[in-house]
């Protein structure tokens, strides 16, 4: 049963209500409009795709690039999933990578970097669908599966952890790492850890923002901090704004790091980036 808790209608209003909360905390002002990457996808919504860099500041590093959803015209997140039908969503988050995998396939420089793509948690259980085309697109775009990182949100419930689990591992027996997003937004954060075994947690901007002078999320993420040393995780700092989050973060021991202050989302480009 895909929605046992509720009706798909419930689910989907709540997972819009989270992703733009997300977009509006998380990827903040919508960037400049920079080249002609756009066109009017299947599922019916025009849209392009923005690269925010994730930086080793320590070792001067570029780790990779987010792929973020954007409008034609620069439009947030949240404007265009607004725009797509309920029934499109899963059709829309798909579209979305095929894009990303597609834009990185002519934009990164080597075949180090990394491409972190975002992904409705149950959208992995959509029968036959998601492996095999994300395959395919990385294949058409000349990426390799250990390229690929996906990032699972925390503003939507698991319909079924444990087939997710093993969905996940068979990812990671392709070779693409999994990253737990938004960690410490979520109700069930903690209990989705457990549950599932990410190579990578990213810790929500919320506790990001000012903990330079905020000794409570210090603590927080102290904690979160090693928790992940505890499980093997790999951590990355979202939302960093100011040289003060990131010298208090690098101080406690962060490495990977992404935010605003290292560089801003661009469409269809990658990003100058201060490193
Ligand atoms: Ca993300």
């Amino acid at each position: 049963m895909l929605f046992p808790r509720g009706t798909q209608m419930d689910w989907q209003r709540m997972v819009r209500v989270g992703t733009r909360r997300k977009a509006e905390e998380t990827q903040g002002a919508a960037p400049a409009r920079t080249g002609p990457h756009r066109k009017r996808e299947e599922p019916g919504t025009a849209f392009s795709m923005a690269f925010q860099p994730i930086v080793a500041p320590q070792t001067g590093e570029i780790w990779g690039y987010e792929a973020l959803v954007r409008g034609e015209a620069g439009e947030s997140a949240a404007s265009v999933l607004a725009q797509v039908e309920d029934e499109a969503l899963y059709r829309f988050d798909q579209a979305c990578r095929e894009r990303a995998i597609e834009m990185a396939g002519t934009l990164f420089p080597h075949p180090r970097v990394r491409l972190s793509i975002n992904i409705m948690p149950n959208a992995v259980q959509e029968p036959g669908a998601f492996i095999p085309a994300t395959l395919a697109a990385a294949r058409r775009a000349g990426l390799r599966p250990e390229q690929l990182t996906l990032e699972f949100t925390e503003t939507e419930r698991f319909v079924n952890t444990g087939l997710t689990n093993s969905i996940l591992s068979h990812y990671r027996d392709l070779g693409m790492m999994t990253a737990l997003d938004d960690f410490g937004s979520g109700y069930s954060g903690l209990l989705r850890l457990a549950a599932l075994h990410p190579d990578l947690l990213k810790i929500d901007m919320a506790l990001i923002r000012d903990i330079d002078a905020d000794q409570r999320r210090q603590a927080i993420v102290g904690a979160i901090l090693g928790l992940a040393r505890a499980l093997g995780i790999a951590v990355i700092a979202e939302g960093v704004q100011t040289a003060a989050e990131y010298r208090t973060l690098s101080e406690m021991g962060v490495q990977l790091f992404q935010g605003f202050y290292f560089a801003c989302p661009k469409i269809g480009a990658l990003p100058p980036v201060r490193l």
